[in-house]
């Protein structure tokens, strides 16, 4: 085997490093000395100094060097403006821009895909030619979604990357820990700055059984949803190991670890095995897999390895889920789904089917539901409920095309959409229903939060494999279950499903269909990208002021939320996607989905200035015009979701100073900080009950501001008297400094005007 072997076909001078990988583990396994897990093994095969690091699982900050950055046209705006502003010529390491999520549904790819060309011009343009003067890799609207791109084209066993997306852990079915962040982490990256990550805790999925029948890779994933539910993965990577593996596809296992970002895991992870070297010998990288082969014993984990902890899942007697609404950890299997369905007055009939996404369009995805789609039509049936496909790539949709799945679905009346995330993150033109009727759909992709799909609050979206999706839109009802109910065909006979059948991978190999992407030019110097002071999508991002070196004092509180708060309800997606360049024209979304406590509502808030209720991003411009910071107090893993750095950029921009909640989810935590914001969280989350809306507070200690060191949050109440509350925080010297200079990229852009 050859040592020097490409990281992807597409790029040829960047290889495969394994070499330090076997280097770092020599001293790492001689300091540690006890059998190491597979993600241990890529993690630390990545440090920058294995003999000095500090390596304790769920404590240390560990510096890293990724492969590889990737990133998606919603984040990498912000990513790419950010890297404009620290003034380097050239990406440190490879790095590829997808342009994928601002890619609307209205009538199908024919029609959307050119619409969204023109809507998006500015944008797209500026993505392209700013990749082309930093030397990454650009994949043109229509070209896919990220985390399909990736899979087939950079994804490689025993790599490290990090994405703009939070589920970039798709790789992990190609068994790469890829992990997703925040923008100005990808900057880091790209910047040759080592990337720093808390050494994760390594939680085990041990799989026994065998795969079978109805049930699909999705359905382990939506069963581990329910058992560690939305925060359990926190700060830890899931390793699946077991008997069970085998039985797994190599885009099931990217399945499985796509959605392993709905339990807050840093990243889900598989051993090396024959199905992802199948898998790699189908997408023309044979000489990735014999490499692998020959690394092996790297790319498995050790006998005897120590996980944090351990769930099982029997892939024997796992049934298919559905996951929802509202949430992805509410997971009710098939049998019980009905009376689910009932006991909470789920609206019963299923208005829209969807399949798809970045989570479940691989090729055995497409034929197991179109053998459903087939029976069903040879009886006779039609779909009582709307269905659309949406192809995660190119070479997927040209491959499904090709083999006659496409017309299959088109003849149940399938409408396939555009290479893109469309409904998936809300970019759809939905017309069956009004905003605020109550209604259910179903789909086959990751996160369902309120309002994500539609912005309608109203519409109760599940979660499923696109085999259950398919199977129940010929029912379009909740109640259906196609593996023990008949439906009855046109001319009065019963029809009962067969259990779906699919090709892994394509007997013909995949056709590649259009050629989308541009490499980086050769000669860069004569590339210049300009933003158009007038644009209101693009805007040059300055820099946002240093700490002033005191204690904040008595500083308002702009909202106290209640319950559930994602990044979607921080900063939401859909209609204010075209924003993603602009950071005061999409600060006008800012939390508009959080439930204030005081009364209940979204987007409605106390203002002090005026005594008037009145909306979230209006009252923080009006504190900020008058130069009065504020803090935003929260509940429960707070930020979690998307990896966009908006919700945090949004909060400083518009003068918020501090986030105080029960808990936070990783990726918003990391992202509050870079931008210079305090997230805190209380050391007794039962004191969240202290705090009134009206509250004013004063945030004590910063002054002797220090790794491990708590501060104090002081409630000064209307009544004169006051409440002192112990706060924690994990900021490390590092990020301290961060803090103080006013975001991590003014302290990148002083260090490099030095
Ligand atoms: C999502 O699935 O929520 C997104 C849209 O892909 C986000 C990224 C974004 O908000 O741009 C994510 O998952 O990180
Ligand atoms: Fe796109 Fe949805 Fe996947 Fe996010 S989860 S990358 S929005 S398809």
């Amino acid at each position: 085997v050859s040592d020097k072997v490409t990281m992807s076909p597409l790029e040829s001078d960047k290889f495969i490093n394994y070499k330090r990988i076997e280097d770092n583990l020599k001293i790492i396994r001689n300091r540690l000395n006890h059998p190491l897990t597979l993600a241990e093994k890529i993690v630390y095969g990545h440090l920058e100094d294995a003999k000095n690091q500090d390596i304790v699982r769920g404590t240390s900050y560990l510096r890293l060097h990724p492969d590889r950055v990737a990133c998606q046209d919603a984040t990498a705006q912000m990513a790419l403006l950010q890297f404009m502003s620290a003034g380097l010529p050239t990406v440190a390491v490879p790095t590829t821009v997808h342009c994928d999520h601002l890619i609307e549904a209205q009538y199908g790819n024919d029609k959307d895909l050119p619409r969204a060309k023109e809507l998006n011009k500015e944008v797209y343009d500026f993505l392209a030619s700013c990749s082309a003067k930093y030397g990454i890799g650009f994949w043109k609207p229509g070209s896919g979604i990220i985390h399909q791109i990736i899979l087939e084209n950079y994804a490689f066993p025993g790599g490290l990357m990090i994405g703009t997306d939070s589920h970039t852990p798709n790789a992990g079915g190609l068994g790469m820990v890829a992990i997703g962040v925040g923008g100005a982490d990808a900057v880091d990256v790209m910047a040759n700055i080592p990337w720093e990550l808390k050494c994760p805790k390594v939680i085990g999925v041990k799989l026994t059984g065998k795969l079978s029948g109805w049930t699909s890779a999705k359905d382990v994933i939506l069963k581990v949803a329910g058992i560690l539910t939305v925060k359990g993965g926190t700060g830890a990577i899931v390793e699946y190991f077991g008997p069970g593996v085998e039985s797994l596809s190599c885009t099931g296992m990217a399945t499985i670890c796509n959605m392993g970002a709905e339990i807050g895991a840093t990243t889900s992870l598989f051993p090396y095995n024959k199905r992802m070297a199948d898998y790699l010998n189908a997408t023309k990288r044979s000489n990735i897999a014999s490499l692998a082969n020959s690394f092996k014993h790297n790319l498995v984990p050790d006998e005897g390895a120590k996980y944090d902890s351990v769930i099982e899942v029997d892939l024997n007697t796992l049934e298919p889920h559905i996951n929802g609404p509202f949430t992805p950890d509410l997971a009710t299997p098939l049998s019980k789904f009905k009376d689910a369905a009932k006991t909470n007055n789920w609206p019963e009939e299923l208005k829209v089917g969807l399949i798809g996404s970045c989570t479940n369009s691989s090729y055995e995805d497409m034929t197991r539901s179109a053998s459903l789609a087939k029976q069903a039509l040879d009886a006779g049936l039609v779909a009582k409920s709307k269905f659309t496909i949406t192809p995660g790539s190119e070479q997927v949709r040209a491959t499904i095309e090709r083999d006659g799945i496409t017309e299959i679905f088109d003849k149940i009346g399938g409408v396939t959409l555009a290479n893109a995330c469309g409904p998936c993150i809300g970019q759809w033109d939905r017309q069956d229903i009004k905003k605020g009727d109550k209604n259910s759909i179903i789909n086959s992709y990751n996160r369902n939060f309120t309002g994500r799909n539609d912005a309608n609050p109203a519409t109760h979206s599940f979660v499923s494999s696109p085999e259950i999706v398919t199977a129940m839109i010929f029912a379009g009802s909740l109640h259906f279950n196609p593996i023990t109910d008949s439906l009855t065909t046109p001319d009065g006979k019963l029809f009962k499903f067969q259990p779906p059948r699919g090709d892994e991978l394509p007997q013909r190999g995949y056709d590649p269909g259009q050629n989308t992407y541009q490499a980086p030019p050769a000669d860069r110097s004569s590339i210049s990208v300009s933003v158009d002071p007038k644009s209101n999508r693009l805007e040059l991002l300055k820099p946002f002021k240093p700490w002033d070196g005191k204690d904040a004092k008595e500083i308002d509180i702009l909202i106290k939320v209640k319950g559930k708060c994602t990044t979607d309800h921080i900063s939401m997606a859909g209609p204010w996607l075209k924003y993603r360049g602009h950071l005061d024209n999409i600060s006008n979304n800012m939390l508009i989905g959080g439930i204030n406590v005081a009364n209940d509502k979204a987007n409605s808030i106390f203002n002090p200035l005026n005594g008037k209720f009145e909306a979230v991003p209006k009252t923080a411009r009006d504190l900020k015009a008058a130069g009065r910071p504020w803090i935003v107090v929260g509940d429960e893993n707070y930020g979690e979701g998307s990896s966009r750095e908006h919700a945090a950029l949004e909060v400083r921009h518009l003068g918020g100073f501090a986030v105080v909640v029960k808990s936070f989810a990783r990726i918003h935590e990391t992202n509050l900080k870079k931008q210079g914001m305090l997230p805190l969280t209380f050391d007794n989350p039962k004191d969240y009950d202290l705090i009134d809306p009206t509250d004013k507070v004063s945030i004590i200690g910063l002054t002797t501001f220090q790794p491990g060191k708590p501060l104090t949050l002081r409630a000064h109440k209307k009544d004169g008297k006051t409440v002192d509350i112990k706060v924690n925080h994990t900021f490390n010297e590092g990020q301290i400094a961060w803090f103080k200079a006013g975001s991590a990229l003014n302290l990148m852009a002083a260090a490099a005007n030095k």
